[in-house]
C-alpha cells in the first residue's frame, strides 16, 4: 500500500506554501539511539511504499559535510560558541535547499537525524548563544521548512554516554561528546523543556528500553501523529 504522504490532522498540517513531502527529525542527547532508530523507521516506512530520504546534521549535503568534519573535530571551538552557531546554520542552509526542500518538493518523506532543536539546545540553552541570536540564525537557514514531527528520545545521561562510548570504542570523544557531565544534564532538560512548549510537534520517547520496543513506540508516534495505519 502506498501512503498518502499529505497531512492526516489539522495539527499537524503542513502550511500551504511548504513542499508537499513530510519533514521528521530525531533529537536527543548523546548515544540516545537515533540513528538506529531512524534507519529502522526508514525501512518500515518504504515497506509501505514512501520514499524516505534518510538525513542528518551537521551535514546531509556535500558543502553541509565538509563543515560537520570542522565543528565536530573542534575545528572550530577557538573561535567561540557564536562562530560554532553560525557554522551549523550555515551548514544546515545548504542542507535544506540541497537535500531537504528538493526531497519535500518532490513528495517524499524526509527523516532527519538531529536538526534546529539541537542548535537551540547545545548552542543556545546550554552554550553561550543568546536565543534571539538562535532563533535568527534559525530563521535564516529553514525559511518555512519545519519538522512537521520531532521525535525526541530521552535517555539518562549515563546510560547515553555509556552507549556512546561503547560504540566509540578506542576513538576519541567529538567536540560536543567530551563536555562534562552536568552540561549533557542541561541538554537533557532543555530537549524536554523544548518538548513541553511544543508538545504538538513533539513525541518524547523513553529510550532506555531495549531497541525493539523503543523502534516500535516510535512506529506507534508517526503513525498515529500522522494519520498512518499502524499495522502493515
Ligand atoms: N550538534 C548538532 C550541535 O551542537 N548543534 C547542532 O545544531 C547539531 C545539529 C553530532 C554532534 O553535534 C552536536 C550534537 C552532537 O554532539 P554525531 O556524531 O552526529 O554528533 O552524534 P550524535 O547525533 O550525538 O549521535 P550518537 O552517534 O552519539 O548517537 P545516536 O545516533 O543517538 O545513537 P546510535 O543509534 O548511534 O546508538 C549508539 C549506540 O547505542 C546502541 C547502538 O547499537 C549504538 O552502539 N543502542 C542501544 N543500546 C541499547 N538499547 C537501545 N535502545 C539502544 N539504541 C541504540
Amino acid at each position: 500500500m502506498t501512503a498518502d504522504p499529505r497531512p492526516a490532522t489539522d495539527e499537524t498540517a503542513t502550511p500551504a506554501q511548504r513542499p508537499p513531502g513530510r519533514f521528521l527529525t530525531f533529537e536527543g542527547g548523546e548515544g540516545a539511539g537515533k540513528s538506529s532508530r531512524v534507519a529502522e523507521l526508514a525501512e518500515r516506512l518504504r515497506r509501505r511504499g514512501v520514499e524516505v530520504v534518510v538525513t542528518r546534521e551537521p551535514g546531509g549535503s556535500p558543502g553541509a559535510e565538509v563543515v560537520r568534519h570542522v565543528l565536530l573535530s573542534g575545528g572550530a571551538e577557538a573561535f567561540g560558541p557564536l562562530a560554532e552557531a553560525i557554522l551549523f546554520a550555515a551548514a544546515r542552509a545548504d542542507h535544506v535547499d540541497q537535500t531537504i526542500r528538493p526531497a519535500l518538493t518532490r513528495g517524499a518523506w524526509v527523516i532527519s537525524d538531529r536538526f534546529y532543536d539541537s542548535t537551540r539546545v547545545y548552542q543556545g540553552a546550554t552554550g553561550d548563544v543568546p536565543g534571539d541570536t538562535v532563533a535568527a540564525l534559525e530563521e535564516i537557514a529553514v525559511d518555512d521548512v519545519r519538522p512537521d514531527l520531532t521525535i525526541l528520545l530521552d535517555v539518562p545521561v549515563e546510560i547515553g554516554m555509556a552507549r556512546a562510548a561503547a560504540r566509540r570504542g578506542a576513538d576519541v570523544a567529538d567536540r560536543f561528546e567530551k563536555e562534562e557531565k552536568n552540561v549533557h544534564e542541561s541538554r537533557r532538560r532543555a530537549f524536554l523543556a523544548l518538548a513541553r512548549a511544543e508538545p504538538k510537534r513533539f513525541v518524547v520517547i523513553d529510550a532506555t528500553r531495549d531497541p525493539a520496543t523503543v523502534a516500535d513506540a516510535v512506529w506507534y508516534g508517526v503513525c498515529s501523529r500522522l494519520g498512518l495505519p499502524e499495522k502493515d
